[in-house]
């Protein structure tokens, strides 16, 4: 059994036993469980249990589901990474300890390089992460020995990536982001696919693409549209990016929140 399996039996046995299964926030409380024992195990940052509250937040606005708005930017957002050259995929803590099998198979199957890439980077949160991936079936991970290279006007952590990952890549797909990384991403001219569940945040305003879903739904959904779209014409798939506008999208977003929140509100006081 490898350690990827180990970590599945252990969500099945360990947080399973915590919780129970008919526990109506039952998906929920697995998640933090999650990320808390990433924090224990030493690769979560601490700041990294204050951005999943702040998802949790935002996830409840959108109901917990994947919205229309967000299938269209996975659309674009899986084009984008067929026609990439070099397509890589940043990793943090949060994505490892929530995603990290799903984001070992969405990089196999679009030919991306992993690459580790944190806020709170220490050299000890880069190897466990780097050997969470690797135990999940990744061949390469980036950005452990190797993050040499610059990414110019950046000052946080963030900045040091590798020359043979981020640096070089012409699509960079950026799970839980920070605005100031994804901004100097573009100025570099990549193109910049965020997840993020914050429709207002810096991140989500200033990618090319942004999916505003959980990434527990968002890869999976992601991996599974990259099958259905390879099958397509290139030309297809450029006419998919050409037609796709990112402000339109988070507009959808903030007016499906709003009407939820007003139909809400309507069913309280009927
Ligand atoms: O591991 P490190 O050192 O790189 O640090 C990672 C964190 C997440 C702590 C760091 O990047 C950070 O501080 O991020 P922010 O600025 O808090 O932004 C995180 C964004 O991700 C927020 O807008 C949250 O709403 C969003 N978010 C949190 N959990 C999820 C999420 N989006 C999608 N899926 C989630 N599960």
């Amino acid at each position: 059994m490898s350690a990827c399996e180990d970590r599945e039996e252990k969500d099945k046995n360990v947080f399973k036993a915590l919780i129970p299964k008919n526990h109506p926030r039952y998906e929920s409380l697995l998640l933090r469980e999650k990320i808390i024992e990433g924090l224990n195990e030493g690769y979560v940052a601490q700041a990294g249990l204050i951005a999943h509250g702040r998802g949790e937040c935002f996830d409840y606005l959108i109901g917990e589901k994947t919205i229309d708005p967000a299938l269209k930017a996975i659309d674009a957002a899986a084009a984008a990474l067929i026609l990439a050259k070099h397509p890589v995929i940043s990793v943090n803590g949060n994505v490892a300890a929530l995603v990290p099998k799903e984001i070992v198979e969405l990089a196999k199957k679009v030919n991306a390089k992993l690459e580790v890439n944190l806020f709170y980077r220490t050299e000890e949160r880069v190897r466990k992460i780097a050997d969470i991936l690797r135990r999940c079936g990744a061949d390469e991970v980036l950005g452990v020995d190797d993050a040499t290279a610059s990414i110019p006007e950046l000052f946080s952590e963030r900045r040091k990536v590798s020359p043979k990952g981020i640096y070089i890549a012409d699509v960079v797909l950026v799970p839980l982001e920070d605005g100031d990384r994804t901004e100097a991403l573009r100025k570099m001219g990549k193109t910049v696919i965020a997840i993020d569940l914050n429709p207002l945040s810096r991140t989500s305003r200033s990618a090319n693409i942004t999916i505003v879903d959980n990434v527990v739904r968002a890869i999976p959904k992601l991996t599974e549209r990259v099958e259905e779209l390879k099958k397509l014409d290139r030309e297809v798939l450029r006419d998919i990016l050409r037609n796709y506008d990112n402000d339109r999208v988070l507009a959808e977003v903030i007016t499906y929140i709003m009407n939820r929140l007003k139909d809400l509100s309507k069913e309280l006081t009927k």
